[in-house]
């Protein structure tokens, strides 16, 4: 595996970066979770453009254009000759001393890609629904991470996701600090009740999967609404499925123990999940291995 560390290619070995890296030290930093179907990056610049809103917020200069980080990740998918991919890139702000300030960090910041393959849940999921449950663990307050960036600080949903693990389940529903839904550890909630797809609209990441599901919908004249949702709402929705970039549309079935419509994944559902194939296979940067 050729991984791409601040513009060499290095072995998986090789692929080392300091101690003193505030990304390690502290969580400093952005990173990004990307697919390639069939020689096609999906959306790449969309998730260039929130890697660097992400960085905006931080202050962290990458030191390279979009375009460069654009041709990087093609870069990276075509070294290790991969055509159906899971792609990382993660931008630290770099070296630092022990200390919390930023402003120590003199060097340039650490630009990591590695591509690779990623399955996140057995096939039997996809096919049958999961069941997930809302946990103690709430989603972080805008004033304290604002939920939109992505950062390397990931310890709100790994709190969840321990809290999920320890039930015996794979998933769960991060409540806001108001007590709606916010969004799952690494992925956003949709439900649909009476033919109307409802998905959070504040408080969440700006998933990027998300967004296609939203585009599809509109496309198809499914009704949308972004709104508050609170868990008696999932409860009582007729279906209900997550997307993310890892996950991709995955129904769910059940919530806290409460069976959703049918108990199985429904119509509206199974007819996104089919449109946002065919998306994969022509919405992307093309390139070839
Ligand atoms: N919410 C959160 C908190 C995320 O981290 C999504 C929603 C979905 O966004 P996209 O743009 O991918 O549709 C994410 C992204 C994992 C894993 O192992 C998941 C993400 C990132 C890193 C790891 O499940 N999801």
């Amino acid at each position: 595996m050729k991984i791409y560390l601040n513009g060499k290619f290095v072995n998986k070995q090789e692929a080392k970066i300091s101690v003193f890296d505030h990304g390690f030290l502290y969580g400093d930093g952005a990173f990004e979770g990307v697919r390639s179907y069939h020689g096609l990056v999906f959306r790449l610049n969309e998730h260039i453009d929130r890697l660097y809103e992400t960085l905006h917020t931080l202050l962290i200069d990458p030191r390279m254009t979009k375009k460069q980080m654009s041709d990087a990740v093609v870069a990276t998918l075509k070294a290790n000759k991969i055509k159906d991919g899971y792609i990382r890139l993660i931008v630290s702000r770099g070296d630092g001393d022990l200390g919390l300030d930023p402003r120590k960090c003199y060097g340039a910041p650490n630009v990591i890609i590695i591509a690779d393959k990623i399955t996140l849940y057995p096939d039997e999921l996809y096919r049958k629904g999961m069941a997930i449950i809302t946990v103690p663990t709430t989603k972080n307050h805008v004033n304290a991470l604002d939920p939109e960036l992505k950062s390397l600080n990931y310890l709100n949903s790994i709190l969840a996701k321990i809290e999920a693990a320890n039930s015996g389940y794979m998933e769960a529903i991060l409540l806001d600090t108001n007590g709606y839904v916010a969004e799952c550890t690494g992925d956003n909630v949709f439900i649909i009740k009476d033919g109307v797809l409802l998905t959070p609209g504040l408080g969440r990441l700006k998933g990027i999967t998300r967004q296609t599901i939203l585009d599809i919908a509109a496309k198809l004249k499914v009704k949308v609404q972004e709104c508050l949702i609170s868990r008696h709402q999932v409860y009582n929705a007729h279906e209900c499925f997550l997307t993310g970039t890892a996950a991709e549309l995955i129904p769910v079935v059940k919530v806290d123990g409460r069976t959703i419509g049918s108990g199985k994944p429904g119509p509206v559902t199974m007819k996104l999940l089919k449109a946002f194939k065919e998306a994969t296979k022509k919405d992307g940067v093309r390139y070839a291995v």
